[in-house]
């Protein structure tokens, strides 16, 4: 199976408790009141929750730190102060939680919905109504709050990849790979240049998916032929199949690309075949007549494929193509949950 480790660092602090209220009751002809300073409050905790929703840990990239709210001060008339609002942090179901400094393993959430209180807030000082005994009718003192826990904790999450990249060697898998991801595949001119499976984390909008590139394909891989095809096993979980044509290949037309690819897909294993496959034209930048670009959409549409005309060196046509691939897979996640 492709996987691949998805790893986040994050520092996370609960909020500080409010200080302790050091406050008198006022009333008539009575220089000093009882003391009536209040409590702070609590300070908010942090905590991760699993959500089914969320897919990588890519958000945390670019956000590392998070706080929880800090707890009110405590107020007069014995008011304690109003506590701090937790922080709550969606992760992927399958993250497992690590303190980054001891290694010590904090938590393992498996579950949609599961919690895991990473950081507490600090507790509320005392106001000086606390503090009165039969000795000491007249506090003038009161606690500060605690602050709140913080630690670095490191976030880990195994992926299995939602699309694979199939195609014939130099189809331009990686270039696509390395233009929608952050990993950084070889890319070469001539043919296996990827010898395993890469994965890389990809976004369209608010939405993340895992793709995996592997080696190219040709034509007897089945029989052992260029790499094989062992490393399809890499792509047999996959939602759905990115099967990447070179257009401007001289030596067979998209077509037969496409049919070839196919018969070693399914000598390997009927299911594959089954997978949705979403056909890309490749190097549309390198075309000199893009009049067939009309005719190969029609040509795969009638046999039931989406075909989508992309440069992964100019990046024309791969927001179009990364929206609609995001569209596939919420629509095939959401056939997964109906059916259980
Ligand atoms: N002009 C142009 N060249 C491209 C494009 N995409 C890929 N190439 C070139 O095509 C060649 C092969 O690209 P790769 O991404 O290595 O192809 P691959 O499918 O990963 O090949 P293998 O790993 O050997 O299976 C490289 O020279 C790329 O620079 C494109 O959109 N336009
Ligand atoms: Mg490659």
């Amino acid at each position: 199976m492709a996987t691949f480790i998805d790893k986040a660092k994050i520092f996370v602090q609960g909020g500080r408790g409010g200080n302790g209220c050091v406050a008198f009751r006022r009333e008539k002809f009575v220089p000093k009141g009882g003391p009536a300073g209040g409590d702070g409050g609590k300070g908010g905790d942090v905590i991760l929750e699993a959500d089914r929703n969320v897919h990588t840990l890519l958000d945390f990239k670019y956000k590392r730190q998070y706080k929880a709210e800090r707890g009110r001060h405590g107020e007069g008339s014995k008011k304690t102060g109003r506590s701090g609002k937790d922080l709550i942090i969606k992760v992927p179901v399958g993250t497992v939680v690590k303190d980054a400094e001891t290694g010590e393993v904090l938590g393992d959430l498996t579950e949609h919905g599961q919690k895991l209180v990473v950081a507490k807030g600090g507790r509320g000082g005392r106001g000086n109504a606390a503090f009165v005994t039969p000795t000491r009718q007249a506090p003038d003192f009161a606690e500060p709050g605690e602050p709140g826990e913080e630690r670095w904790i490191e976030l880990e999450l195994k992926l299995l990849a939602d699309v694979g990249l199939v195609g014939f060697p130099n189809a331009g898998k990686s270039t696509l790979l390395s233009r929608i991801t952050a990993a950084k595949p070889e890319i070469a001119d001539y043919p296996f240049t990827t010898l395993r499976p890469i994965l890389g984390v990809a976004k369209a909008g608010d939405y993340s998916f895992v793709v995996a590139d592997i080696p190219g394909l040709i034509e007897g891989a089945h029989a052992g032929k260029g790499l094989g095809h062992e490393f399809l096993r890499h792509v047999e979980r996959t939602k759905l199949l990115l099967h990447l044509i070179d257009l401007t290949d001289p030596t067979r037309t998209p077509e037969e690309a496409f049919e070839k690819i196919n018969e070693e897909l399914k000598l390997y294993s009927e299911e594959l075949t089954q997978k949705p496959q979403i056909v890309v034209g490749t190097k549309i930048d390198a075309l000199t007549d893009r009049s067939k670009i009309e005719k190969l959409k029609e040509y795969f549409n009638k046999k039931g494929y989406p075909f989508f005309a992309i440069s992964a060196v100019t990046g024309e046509g791969l927001d179009e193509l990364m929206y609609f691939v995001a569209q596939k897979l919420k629509e095939l996640e959401k056939e997964d949950a109906s059916e259980g």
